[in-house]
This record gives structure tokens, C-alpha cells and sequence, in this order.
């Protein structure tokens, strides 16, 4: 038969075609009743060689699973062995397969555990290649947008979506431990380099499994590296057990866990042979500040973590401290819990009131801070520590005029490492100069306003990341 020249029939060979494939595969194995039907495999021959696809490929079909011979726009579930995410993405991009944002890449842990099951199990992260969990992120735009293209990543945390998703935590945890570590012996540089290569870690989108992985990932240098290679051969890195079992670690980790303390003190205690807070209390030679008397007072309260509950509960008193005296006044809990934290070290608000004049501003901290005192004294809760029902909590108060909200809010909102990157990118990339207060242009040389985080984006040409992608 001559093929048709008249489009109007190939228009309607189109869906004849389709039918006839689908046809063919349910042909291929007549036998096997099609128990899951919105669910359409496909296994990955890469790395699993054709016996095992193909033996897995009846077994699964003989469960009731839909398994698919080749690679077509119904798959919904593409299954892989031995390969990471980037390189099912690489593969999928190879083939020219358009994949859409539903696609998901798991591993064969997956499909195994549902052939046991007799049902498909749910996909968890240790299943999902490249992680696709939209649950911290309530914006409908985020999920319409394609995850399955694999972008150049930036150097800089503003311009990476980094949510609390983190692939990679075998490995930042221990970057943490050694930024921490070069933190403490005040070695700048290498912090630094552990801080960022942990940070663009997080934003990863899928588990780095090999070092072929990390190719065209920026901020990786040599040093970090060979922690990665040393994690992914033996599952742990010998530099960071050495740093944990480290007597000067452990102290300046125990030292600044008090509230008040850094490094000055740690270091002063530690050269004076001190190793537990115990003994430090007793030393009657010591002179602490307020801040660490509070911090040895409340000590237990204060290394437990602040939850979600106990956040929302400080919230309403400080609005109800706050409105006292500003009636108008807008109270938001900025820091880790507007990132979509589940816990904090503490809570912090940023406070500010529309037509509140310059004298306003400057007396509510003290007057909130007065009112609260007293109600203390009041309810003779001085210091009481026995039978106690309350738990002490650190709190970061900030009051910023209203015109200058938009930049408090983003400089607050944290984290530190994507607050760095934002002006390092606005000095570097954009010469202007950008922080808590304001955003300055050095070529214009003027004071660019914003009533809001999008426009200070915007001003600085970077798409906008919500505070749930600022996780970096
Ligand atoms: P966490 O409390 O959940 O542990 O984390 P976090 O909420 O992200 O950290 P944070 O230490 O409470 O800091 C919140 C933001 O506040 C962070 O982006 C940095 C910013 N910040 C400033 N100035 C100062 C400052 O002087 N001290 C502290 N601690 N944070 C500051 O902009
Ligand atoms: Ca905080
Ligand atoms: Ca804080």
C-alpha cells in the first residue's frame, strides 16, 4: 500500500496507530490481568543487562503490573538498577524522551518491594531517584515546572531552589562537621569551601551514587571531593570520625552550645584546661556576661530544640506583647520556620507597623521587653526551676521601619548561606550592594525601594525563590 499523501489521513492514522500498539502489548502476554491500571512500567535495560529485565519484566506482569516493552509518553514509572538519577535523566535526554514532570524515576528496591507486597508500596525517598516530593511546597506553579531538565547549577544558593528535601545528607552532615571544625580553629577558607559544597549538595535534585555524578556541580573542590569519594566507597569519611572523636572539637562544640558563649570564650576555657561546663560553673574566677548566666540557668531548655507548637504558642504572645503598644502592627516568625523548619534553635520575628514613627520603633523592644518582665515577677516564676511547667526559649525580637520590611524580611528569613550568596551575587553579578536595610545601586548610585521579597528580586534580575526553597 502507497504511503498516504493527503494529510487529512495521516491525521487519522494517528490514533489507529496507537490503538494498534497498545493492542500489541497486551498480546504479549495475554495471560497477566492488568491489576494496577493508572500505573505504566518501564525497566531499564542500562546496568541490568537483558536476562534480568526481562525476567523481571514477566514477574512483575504475572503480579498484575503493566509493564511496557519500549519507551512511550503513557509510561508513568520508569524502574532502574545501579544508576543514579542524573544518569537516568542523561539517558531519558539521550533518547529524546520528553519526559513529563508526573514521570517518576525509581529504583528497583521499589518495584521489588511491590511484587512482595503484591501492590505497589509507597514510592519514599530511598525509592525516588530523583526526589519529586512537593509536600513542603504548597505553590501550584512549582509543581507545573518541568524537574526532569537538567540545568547548569549555579555557584550561587539564589539562584538554586533548595528545599528541606535533602538527597544528600550522608554527605553534608559530614561537611557540616568539618565546616564546623575549620570554624573552630578559625581557618576561614576551607569553612567556607565545606559550607558551600554542603550547600549546593542540598539543592540537588537526586543522590550522588559516583563521582561521575558530581561532574559540571560547582563548588565541589579537591579537598571536598575526596570526602565525597571516601563516603561513597566506605560509607563514612575517616577525616570527619577523627573530627568527632577530636578533644578540641568536642569542647568548642560543648562550650558554644551555652548561649552567650563563641569562639573567644570556648578558646579561652579550652587553653585553661577545662573540658565539661560542670567545672566552669564552679570557677568562682570566671566572670560571665548576662547573657551566658542565662544561658547556664536555661541550659537544658535551651539545647532542646524549639518545635513548630512551641513556636506558634511564643507567636501569639509576642503579638499580643506587640499589639499593646502598636496596635497595627505586623508581626511575622521569619528564620528557619518561615523556611518550612519543623524545629529551630529559636524563634525569630520581625516586627513593623505602618505610620510608626522613628521614636515608636526605637521604644517597643524595651517596652515589650519591660511588660514581659514584669508579668515574670508577677506570676513569681522568677527563677523557679523546680516542678516548673514552662520551658525557657530563645527569641530574636527585630523591629525595622515599614518602608524597609521587604529587605528585613528577606535578610531574616534566612538561611545564612543563601542570605551570603544573595549578596555576594548582588555585589559580584550586579554591582549593588544589598542587606538588611536596603539595596544599593553602585552604577545608578541610588537606593532601590521594594514593598516586597519579589521586588528585590526582580530589582537583582534573579527568579524568585519562595522561603521554602531557601533551605541552602
Ligand atoms: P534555626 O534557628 O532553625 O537553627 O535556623 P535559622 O532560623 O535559619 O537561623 P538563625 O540563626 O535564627 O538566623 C535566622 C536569620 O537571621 C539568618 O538568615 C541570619 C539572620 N541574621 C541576621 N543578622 C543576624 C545576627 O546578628 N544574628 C543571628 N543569629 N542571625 C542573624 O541577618
Ligand atoms: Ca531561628
Ligand atoms: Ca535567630
Amino acid at each position: 500500500m502507497p504511503l498516504p499523501t493527503n494529510p487529512l489521513q495521516m491525521v487519522h492514522l494517528g490514533p489507529r496507530k496507537k490503538r494498534s500498539r497498545q493492542m500489541g502489548a497486551s498480546m504479549v502476554c495475554p495471560s497477566h490481568d492488568v491489576k494496577f491500571q493508572d500505573l505504566v512500567l518501564y525497566i531499564l535495560e542500562k546496568k541490568m543487562g537483558t536476562t534480568r529485565r526481562a525476567f523481571l519484566m514477566e514477574l512483575a506482569r504475572r503480579k498484575g503490573f503493566r509493564v511496557e516493552n519500549e519507551l512511550s509518553d503513557s509510561i508513568t514509572h520508569i524502574v532502574a538498577e545501579n544508576n543514579s538519577g542524573s544518569e537516568v535523566l542523561e539517558w531519558l535526554q539521550g533518547q529524546n524522551h520528553k519526559a513529563s514532570s508526573q514521570l517518576e524515576l525509581l529504583d528497583v528496591s521499589w518495584l521489588i518491594e511491590s511484587m512482595a507486597a503484591g501492590t505497589p508500596v509507597e514510592m519514599t525517598g530511598k525509592h525516588q531517584l530523583v526526589k519529586r516530593d512537593y509536600s513542603a511546597s504548597p505553590s501550584p506553579e512549582l509543581q507545573k515546572t518541568p524537574p526532569l531538565v537538567i540545568k547548569k547549577i549555579s555557584q550561587y544558593a539564589c539562584q538554586r531552589r533548595t528545599t528541606l528535601n535533602n538527597c544528600n545528607q550522608i554527605f553534608t552532615d559530614a561537611f557540616d562537621v568539618l565546616a564546623e571544625n575549620y570554624e573552630f580553629r578559625e581557618n576561614e577558607v576551607f569553612c567556607l569551601a565545606f559550607m558551600r559544597a554542603a550547600s549546593v549538595l542540598k539543592s540537588l535534585p537526586f543522590t550522588i551514587i559516583s563521582m561521575k555524578d558530581t561532574e559540571g556541580i560547582p563548588c565541589l573542590e579537591d579537598k571536598v571531593k575526596c570526602i565525597i569519594e571516601e563516603i561513597i566507597e566506605d560509607g563514612e569519611s575517616s577525616e570527619v570520625k577523627a573530627v568527632l572523636n577530636d578533644e578540641r572539637y568536642q569542647s568548642f562544640k560543648l562550650f558554644t552550645s551555652v548561649f552567650g558563649v563563641g569562639l573567644k570564650t570556648s578558646e579561652k576555657w579550652f587553653r585553661m584546661g577545662y573540658r565539661t561546663l560542670n567545672k566552669i560553673k564552679l570557677d568562682k574566677t570566671l566572670k560571665f556576661t548576662p547573657m551566658q548566666k542565662a544561658g547556664f540557668l536555661y541550659y537544658e531548655d535551651l539545647v532542646s530544640c524549639v518545635t513548630r507548637e512551641e513556636a506558634e504558642a511564643v507567636g501569639m504572645l509576642v503579638k499580643e506583647a506587640v499589639w499593646a503598644f502598636l496596635p497595627e502592627a505586623f508581626v511575622t516568625m521569619t528564620g528557619g520556620f518561615r523556611r518550612g523548619k519543623k524545629i529551630g534553635h529559636d524563634v525569630d520575628f520581625l516586627i513593623t507597623s505602618p505610620g510608626s514613627r522613628d521614636e515608636d520603633e526605637e521604644q517597643l523592644l524595651p517596652k515589650v521587653i519591660n511588660l514581659w518582665e514584669r508579668k515574670r515577677v508577677d506570676s513569681g516564676k522568677c527563677s523557679q526551676q523546680e516542678g516548673k511547667t514552662w520551658k525557657a526559649i530563645r527569641v530574636d525580637l527585630v523591629m525595622c521601619p515599614y518602608e524597609r520590611r521587604a529587605f528585613a524580611l528577606l535578610g531574616w528569613t534566612g538561611s545564612r548561606q543563601f542570605e551570603r550568596d544573595i549578596r555576594r551575587y548582588a555585589t559580584h553579578e550586579r554591582k549593588m550592594i544589598l542587606d538588611n536595610h536596603a539595596l544599593y545601586d553602585k552604577t545608578k548610585k541610588i537606593f532601590l525601594k521594594a514593598e516586597s521579597e519579589e521586588e528585590i528580586f526582580a530589582h537583582l534580575g534573579l527568579d524568585y525563590i519562595e522561603p521554602w526553597e531557601r533551605n541552602a
